[in-house]
This record gives structure tokens, C-alpha cells and sequence, in this order.
């Protein structure tokens, strides 16, 4: 598919429903890719720069704040993307964090239309334990992952490519970007990677 075609399919991305946990998600109709990380790690950012909108994902200064499964659909492509709540964040009560794995394992062991997992990852503080968990369970799972380290515009750039290759020589059964939404590094990748889950 030409970056162009990406783009407006992309661009079409909508909000269609928030479920508060596994069991009142909408029913399975369509391939989805899920978007999941650490609390503060861009994955608010990095949807609304995949999908070239401003305000699709609510962006936020105070993390730990979303525990709500966000659908958003793309039109045409019978396929959704879904905004997973964010972890890992010290100052969410103990209960919550329970909760928090609850959905989130239950949902990448259960959904069935589940394609593909986009892992988000402050490229300054990527591979913690929790992330690592989570990677062997998708692998578990046999969903395919991409993985975003985030804001390498914080970092020189032969600093962001040491990191890269220290990521994908943990990972090699994953695709690993450097990615920027601030400065659009990653972007046109990443969503190549988002439209061939979803149309193939
Ligand atoms: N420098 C830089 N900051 C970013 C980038 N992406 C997100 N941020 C900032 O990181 C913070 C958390 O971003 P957000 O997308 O809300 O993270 P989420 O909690 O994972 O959804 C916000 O202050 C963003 O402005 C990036 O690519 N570069
Ligand atoms: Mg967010």
C-alpha cells in the first residue's frame, strides 16, 4: 500500500466505544491492533500522530489516569485500533494495578481478533519487568509485536540507535522503531505496520 493510501485510511480513525473491562467489550467483527505501555510512555501521542489527528487520544500530563479499554475504528478496513489502559505507574493504589493485569492479560488471552500488539516504550526507560511480562505473554499468544521506543528525540542520535540495538537484540521476533511524535520519527513505519495487520 503507498504512504498516501496509509495515510487517509489512517486519518479516517475514529473513537467508537471505552469498555471498563473484558467483558463489555464490543464483540470481535474485525482485526484490531492494540496499543499498550508503561503510563506516560506516548501512547496517547503516538495515536494521534499515526492517525495525523490532534485530540483522538486525549494527551495527558498526569498519567495513570486511563482504565478504560478505547475502541477507535478505521473505516474501510473493517479494522480497529485499541488504546489499552497504560501501567506501571507508582502511584495508582495496589487494587487498581491487580486490575489493570486482569484486563489487560485477559484481554490479549482472549480476544481472538487481536492481530497485532504495539508496545510503547520511553526509549530512555524501555524493557522494564513489566514490559518484559507482558511480551511473553503476547508471545504466548502468537500476536505479532511492534515496538515503539518513544521520544528519541530526547536522545542523540547514535544514543537512540545504541538503544535500538540493544532492544532488538533482546527482541528479534519483534519489529523495533525508533519513534518520535513530536518530531515524526517512526511514523510513516509504524503505521505501514498498522495497515498491513489490518488489511492482510
Ligand atoms: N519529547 C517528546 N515528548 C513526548 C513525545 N510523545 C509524548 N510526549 C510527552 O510525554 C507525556 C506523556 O504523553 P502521552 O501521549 O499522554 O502518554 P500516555 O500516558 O502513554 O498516553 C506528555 O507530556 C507528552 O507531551 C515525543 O515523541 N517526544
Ligand atoms: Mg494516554
Amino acid at each position: 500500500m503507498r504512504d498516501q493510501n496509509i495515510n487517509s485510511f489512517l486519518a479516517r480513525t475514529r473513537f467508537t466505544v471505552s469498555a471498563p473491562d473484558f467483558a463489555r467489550c464490543p464483540s470481535e467483527c474485525g482485526p484490531e491492533i492494540g496499543f499498550c505501555g508503561r503510563s506516560n510512555a506516548g501512547k496517547s501521542s503516538a495515536l494521534n500522530a499515526l492517525t495525523g489527528q490532534k485530540n483522538l487520544a486525549r494527551t495527558s500530563k498526569t498519567p495513570g489516569r486511563t482504565q478504560l479499554i478505547n475502541f477507535f475504528e478505521v473505516p474501510k478496513t473493517g479494522g480497529f485500533l485499541i488504546d489499552l489502559p497504560g501501567y506501571g505507574f507508582a502511584k495508582v493504589p495496589n487494587a487498581l494495578k491487580r486490575n489493570w493485569e486482569q484486563n489487560v492479560s485477559e484481554f490479549l488471552a482472549k480476544r481472538r481478533t487481536l492481530l497485532g500488539l504495539i508496545l510503547l516504550m520511553d526509549i530512555r526507560n524501555a524493557m522494564t519487568s513489566l514490559d518484559l511480562k507482558l511480551l511473553k505473554f503476547a508471545d504466548h499468544q502468537e500476536i505479532d509485536t511492534l515496538l515503539l521506543l518513544t521520544k528519541c528525540d530526547k536522545l542523540s542520535r547514535s544514543q537512540a540507535i545504541k538503544s535500538n540495538v540493544e532492544v532488538s537484540k533482546k527482541r528479534p521476533q519483534s519489529t523495533v522503531l525508533n519513534f518520535s511524535s513530536s518530531n515524526k520519527i517512526g511514523v510513516r513505519e509504524a503505521s505501514e505496520w498498522v495497515m498491513n495487520h489490518l488489511t492482510n
